[in-house]
């Protein structure tokens, strides 16, 4: 009996990229997640379907089997520790930094050079946190969901931590990157179990998507 296999995805960037890659394993969704209302999406193989969930929920659907493998950002999989899934695959894609910023004209190392305990809203409070204790900075960290942006816009922090790529996000809200904490892309984790049990379906698609992650990068970075 063909073992079935559940692939756990977000909308959006997530998606987008890494349907060239399943492409590469021979696996293509027939269904846009962006049109469609199902959150159970078919692909071309009747053993494989793709589950779309939050980003942020995705290494919780491979944790717990839900879902045998998926694909989360490293910040991501930062913030959830990791219990329960399988060294993951750098698939190169969904990539970004993450870093600190602060509005344009605050004198950050300064401020940190006078020991000041900065107020910090963020969305990563363990990086966040992880980033501050090594250098040794007072900081208070406000957990917030989203638009962090706006928090030294309206009083709330001296500063933010969170993902930048472009950088239009910060120059439109007048802030400025000060310090950059660390790259991110994303990672394909699959759940312990699954690799074990399900090893002979898994262990061919994620050498195919993991030859094609490495053959784009080969191609975008020629040395
Ligand atoms: O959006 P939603 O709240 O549903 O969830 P999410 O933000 O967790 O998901 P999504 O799809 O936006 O991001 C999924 C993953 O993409 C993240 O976990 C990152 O690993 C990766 N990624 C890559 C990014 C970015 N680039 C990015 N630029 N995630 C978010 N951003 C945001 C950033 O937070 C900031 O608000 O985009 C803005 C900055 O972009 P620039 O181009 O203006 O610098
Ligand atoms: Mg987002």
């Amino acid at each position: 009996m063909t073992q079935q296999l559940t692939l756990a995805l977000s909308k959006g960037r997530i998606f987008e990229e890494t349907l060239p890659l399943l492409k590469a394993a021979g696996i293509e969704v027939t269904e846009d997640p962006e049109r469609s209302r199902k959150l159970i999406l078919p692909t071309n193989d009747p053993a494989v379907r793709v589950v779309i969930v939050r980003a942020s929920d995705v290494p919780t659907y491979v944790q717990y089997g839900a879902a045998d493998f998926g694909v989360a950002g490293k910040d991501v999989l930062l913030e959830h520790g990791g219990e329960g899934l399988y060294q993951p695959i750098d698939l190169n894609i969904a990539k970004c930094r993450l870093s600190v910023a602060v509005p344009a004209g605050f004198d950050y190392a300064s401020a940190v050079r006078q020991g000041a305990r900065l107020r910090v809203v963020t969305k990563y409070v363990n990086c966040a946190r992880n980033h501050f204790a090594a250098k040794g900075v007072h900081v208070d960290l406000i957990k917030l969901y989203g638009s962090m942006e706006l928090g030294p816009l309206v009083g709330l922090s001296d500063a933010i931590v969170d993902l930048v790529s472009t950088g239009s996000t910060l120059r439109a809200n007048n802030l400025v990157e000060v310090e950059h904490i660390m790259d991110i892309s994303s990672r394909l984790v699959v759940n312990q179990a699954a690799l074990k049990l399900k090893r002979e379906r898994l262990q061919p698609i994620l050498a195919a998507i993991e030859a094609a992650s490495q053959a784009k990068e080969t191609t975008a970075q020629p040395s």
